[in-house]
């Protein structure tokens, strides 16, 4: 216990060695990190925690790391999460990493650090959640999540990320379908990397394509409650701002000065889609406006109280999964494993069916 308030109160004053051992205790699932955890528990919440997802190859470290050196222009202090689901896609991905991002490595503003679990499955999602409060408990401003996948991916970054960016590139061929089917729920910001590459401009415009169907088919999307807040708020403070009409899209009082691009659906003017913007993450081409847009989204956030609402419905979401876990473990231990399997035999042999079984373990459940 001692100990663990000690670690604590190191994580806190931004001890970057206490940080990293708490975080290996989070990546082993050792039981003393919980004492330390809850101690930190009062402490986070202010950092913004940035999901940059798509898929293996993007280009999400190197844009990580772009997006690393202009927030330090900014004065932010910048935490760096990249979750390797030790897949054999990304087998070597997480020394590429480091290298990539050594140049950061003397600056004591930014930490850096890959997650990887051998764990049982939620495993890993767990750790990334419990070393984001960690960082954030540190006193990073920010807190970027780098994951591969899109959908039905191991960590479900929507669930962790109060702004995720979703990386796509040319040449995908078919695995811009993969992205179709999951982008309207996954996106705050797009960003079409690789534009030094044939198709990149094709790509954007497919993307604000789908986007633009979606909000005129009235799909539900992650962001299109979060504008209309905005264009409320915006009308709101439309008098003192501009006289009310201005153009959707152009910077509001609300979102300070911060810039952005979310566009008009065309001869709608009404709806928006969300930005999406083309990079060179190797040039560093579009990183200042990729950057301005994870910032005006943070903003809109922030003014329209949605951060909160968000975290909220993450949080419920979390809370859920956990209580699953324990109650799996539950059925697991003290020799129900057992029943489990009695069940199982009762229900193949037919005695019982599978709705019966389950009614027999929840009442067991219950009687504990
Ligand atoms: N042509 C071009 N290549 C790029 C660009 N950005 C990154 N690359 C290259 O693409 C390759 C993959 O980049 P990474 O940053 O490792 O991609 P990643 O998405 O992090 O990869 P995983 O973590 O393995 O999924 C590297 O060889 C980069 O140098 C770009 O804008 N244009
Ligand atoms: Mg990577």
């Amino acid at each position: 216990m001692e100990e663990s308030a000690a670690s604590s109160d190191l994580v806190r004053s931004g001890d970057i060695r206490a940080t990293a051992r708490l975080i290996s205790m989070v990546e082993r699932e050792d039981p003393s990190r919980l004492a330390a955890l809850k101690a930190l528990h009062a402490y986070v919440g202010n950092a913004h925690v940035v999901g940059i997802t798509g898929p293996p190859g993007a280009g999400k470290s190197t844009l990580t790391d772009k997006i690393v050196s202009r927030l330090r222009e900014q004065g932010r202090r910048v935490a760096v999460l990249a979750v390797d689901p030790s897949s054999p896609f990304t087998g070597g991905a997480i020394l590429g990493d480091r290298i990539r991002m050594q140049r950061h490595a003397t600056d004591d503003g930014v930490f850096i650090r890959s997650l990887a679990t051998r764990g049982h499955l939620g495993g890993l999602s767990r750790a990334v959640s419990e070393a984001s409060r960690v960082l954030d408990a540190a006193g990073y401003d920010f807190v970027i999540i780098e994951t591969v996948g899109v959908g039905q991916s191991e960590v479900d970054i929507v669930r962790i990320a109060d702004t995720v960016v979703l990386v796509s590139v040319p040449g995908l061929g078919d695995d811009i379908q993969a992205i179709k089917a999951g982008v309207m729920e996954i996106g705050d910001v797009f960003c079409v990397n690789k534009a030094d590459k044939d198709g990149a401009e094709r790509v954007v415009r497919e993307i604000r394509s789908m986007l633009e169907t979606a909000v005129l088919n009235g799909a539900t999307t992650r962001f299109t409650p979060l504008y209309e807040a905005r264009a409320a708020l915006t009308r709101l403070d439309g008098g003192r701002a501009s006289g009310g009409d201005r153009a959707p899209g152009a910077p509001s009082a609300a979102e300070g000065a911060a810039h952005h691009l979310a566009a008009a659906v065309p001869g709608h003017p009404n709806l928006e889609i969300p930005p999406v913007v083309a990079t060179v993450a190797e040039s560093g081409q579009g990183i200042h406006d990729l950057v301005d847009e994870i910032l005006s989204h943070e903003a809109s956030l922030v003014a329209t109280g949605f951060l909160r609402s968000r975290r909220e419905e993450n949080l419920a979401w979390e809370l859920g999964r956990g209580a699953a876990e324990r109650v799996l473990s539950a059925l697991e231990h003290d020799g129900r494993k057992e029943s489990m399997s009695d069940l199982a035999r009762a229900v193949l042999d037919k005695k019982i069916d599978y709705y019966d079984a389950l009614e027999t373990l929840e009442r067991a459940l219950t009687r504990s």
